[in-house]
C-alpha cells in the first residue's frame, strides 16, 4: 500500500486520498479499481454466473467453438500462454485443454493481482492437468508482463512465442483515452511473431446490454455498494447503505454502460480517517465505472491506432460478443 503524507503530517493510504479526491469533485466518483477488494472480487465471480450478464457465457461458448482455430492460427508447435488477470482461469481451460492435445509440456503464465486466487487457480489446474507447466505472478497486468517476458528470454528451454491472453471484457472498462497507451505498451514489450486475444462486448440493443449490469438477484448492486460498506470499513466512513441505490443504464452516445451509486435524499456523510464532510443532493449520484462496447469497425480502428492489426475475429452467432486476434504490425 502506498502511504502518503498530508499538510497536517497525517499518515493517510492512496485509498483515502482517491476517495477524498473523487468525492470532492463537481461530479462525484470513485475509482473502479476500488470495487474489487476481496469482497468485491467474490460478487463479481456471482455477476459473472447472473443469467442477465451475457458476457461469460458468450466468450465461453466462443472458446467452446473455436479454440482448435485460435489453436491452428498460431503457426507453431511450441508456444507459452500468458494471461492478464487470470482469476480463476476457468474459461481459459477450454483454451489450455485444446493447446494441451497438440503441444505437451504446455507452459501457462497467468498473471493476477491476487495472490489467494492465483493459489486456488493453479493448484486446481495442476491436479487436472497433467502437462501443463504453471508459473503464476501476482502483479498489475504491465509488471506481470514485463517479468514473465523476461523469464522466458532467460530460461532457453521455454517456447519463446507467446500468445497473451485478455479475456472477460476487462479492456471495456479503460477509457478511450487510456486504452490505446495500455496496448501499444503491450505491443512493445511484444515479439513480432507473438500474438494477443482480447475479448471485446459488441454493442447491441440497449435493454440487454442494460439488464446485464441490474440482474434481478441484485449482485451487482451489492458489487457497486460495496464499494460505500468499503469506505466505512476501512476509512472510518458512516455512509447509510440503504440511503443510496445502484444505477447503471447504457449511454449510447458514449457506448458506455454507466454505473452509479445515487443518493436517495438530501444527505451528509462523513469520512473519519480523512476529517472530511461530503454532501449529496437528492438524486446526486457517485460514478463508479464505466464499461465501454464496441463494434468490429472500431476494434479494428483500436488495432490499428495501437500498432496491430486484427489476423481474425471470433464472435458467437448473435454478434454479442467478439475474441479478436492481434497481431503486432
Ligand atoms: C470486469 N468487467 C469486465 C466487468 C464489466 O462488465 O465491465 C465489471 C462489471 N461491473 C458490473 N458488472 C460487471
Amino acid at each position: 500500500m502506498i502511504i502518503h503524507k498530508t499538510a497536517n503530517s497525517q499518515l493517510i493510504s492512496e485509498f483515502a486520498q482517491d476517495v477524498r479526491a473523487g468525492l470532492m469533485e463537481s461530479k462525484k466518483n470513485l475509482k473502479p479499481r476500488y470495487l474489487y477488494d476481496e469482497i468485491g472480487s467474490l460478487l463479481f465471480e456471482k455477476i459473472c454466473l447472473q443469467e442477465e450478464y451475457y458476457l461469460t457465457r458468450t466468450e465461453r461458448i466462443i472458446l467452446q467453438d473455436f479454440s482448435p482455430d485460435i489453436v491452428n492460427m498460431q503457426n507453431d508447435d511450441h508456444i507459452s500462454i500468458l494471461e492478464l488477470g487470470s482469476g480463476s482461469s476457468d474459461k481459459t481451460r477450454i483454451l489450455l485443454e485444446c493447446f494441451l492435445s497438440k503441444q505437451k509440456p504446455l507452459y501457462y503464465f497467468p498473471i493476477d493481482v491476487s495472490h489467494s486466487i492465483l493459489y486456488g487457480t493453479i493448484h486446481k489446474l495442476s491436479t487436472d492437468l497433467s502437462d501443463l507447466y504453471i508459473k503464476g505472478i501476482a502483479s498489475d497486468y504491465l509488471e506481470g508482463l514485463v517479468k514473465v517476458r523476461d523469464f522466458i528470454t532467460s530460461n532457453h528451454n521455454l517456447p519463446n512465442k507467446k500468445l497473451i491472453l485478455f479475456l472477460g471484457s476487462s479492456i471495456g472498462n479503460f477509457e478511450p483515452e487510456e486504452v490505446v497507451n495500455f496496448l501499444r505498451i503491450i505491443k512493445n514489450i511484444m515479439a513480432k511473431q507473438d500474438m494477443l486475444l482480447i475479448g471485446f462486448d459488441l454493442k447491441k440493443n440497449a435493454k440487454t446490454i442494460e439488464a446485464a449490469y441490474n440482474d434481478k438477484a441484485g449482485m451487482t448492486a451489492k458489487f457497486n455498494l460495496n464499494l460505500l460498506r468499503r469506505i466505512n470499513r476501512e476509512l472510518g466512513g458512516d455512509f447509510r447503505i440503504g440511503d443510496f441505490e445502484h444505477l447503471a443504464f447504457y449511454n449510447e452516445n458514449k457506448d458506455r454502460v454507466e454505473m452509479h451509486l445515487l443518493s436517495k435524499l438530501n444527505q451528509q456523510v462523513n469520512i473519519r480517517s480523512i476529517s472530511e464532510t461530503f454532501f449529496f443532493k437528492k438524486n446526486e449520484t457517485i460514478h463508479t465505472e464505466n464499461s465501454y462496447k464496441y463494434t468490429l469497425r472500431q476494434i479494428s480502428i483500436l488495432a490499428e491506432d495501437s500498432g496491430f492489426r486484427v489476423k481474425k475475429n471470433f464472435t458467437d452467432k448473435e454478434k454479442w460478443y467478439d475474441l479478436a486476434l492481434f497481431s503486432p504490425i
